[in-house]
């Protein structure tokens, strides 16, 4: 199996971005799987443009997109993805855009072809907080996963795409009280479960 892994360079105020921090402690063989690393821009138009280059070159089996969910407690397996950009603030690019289509003329929205409930029985079974989400937001990282999926329904119907979003770091919640967060050691657990999962459990 071959897995194309995702993660964000930092966006906001923020000076590190969580996703990025457990993807690239992820190994590039793990059980057979043949994990590619891809650090993707916090912007619209840049991160679906090297998602997509990033499928078209490695053509994965799977594709894992992780992102800062902030403010969320637990590991979020991301369940569907919408064709809405609205933003409340900025991109990197300073792009902020207001109630557009991820992609003109494209459905509403897809689901995950991930089993989502599975893995988070996985994530349970190791010791892992986690839910499914019903909404990515409509920020850069619905953005992306709308993208992986639009690959999916129209150009390689036999990959599997999904997202994952994961809490602040503890240093980045140093001084945001009450804000939870998660340790990179914890995600990078939670990465190699949904892998494995993912290696193991065919179609679900
Ligand atoms: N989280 C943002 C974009 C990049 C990231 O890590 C989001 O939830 O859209």
């Amino acid at each position: 199996m071959k897995l194309l892994l995702t993660g964000f360079e930092p966006f906001g105020q923020e000076s590190v971005n969580p996703s990025w921090e457990a993807v690239k402690a992820i190994p590039d063989m793990v059980e057979g799987v043949e994990v590619v690393k891809v650090r993707l821009p916090v912007t619209f138009k840049g991160a679906a443009v090297m998602l997509e280059q990033a499928v078209n070159e490695f053509r994965p089996d799977v594709v894992l997109c992780v992102g800062q969910g902030s403010g969320r407690s637990e590991v979020n397996i991301e369940r569907v993805a919408i064709n809405m950009a609205d933003s409340k603030k900025p991109d990197n690019d300073g792009y902020q855009p207001e109630e557009m289509p991820v992609r003109a003329e494209a459905p509403d929205a897809y689901f995950s072809n991930l089993p989502v409930k599975r893995l988070v029985e996985a994530l349970h079974e190791a010791g892992v907080p986690a839910v499914v989400s019903n909404s990515a937001g409509a920020y850069v990282c619905n953005s992306v996963f709308y993208t992986a999926l639009h690959l999916v329904h129209n150009k390689y119907p036999d990959m599997r795409a999904g997202f994952v979003h994961i809490p602040y770091l503890p240093c980045q919640v140093v001084e945001k009280s009450k804000q939870p967060s998660m340790a990179t050691e914890t995600v990078v657990l939670a990465l190699e479960t949904i892998l494995h999962t993912l290696a193991t459990v065919n179609h679900v």
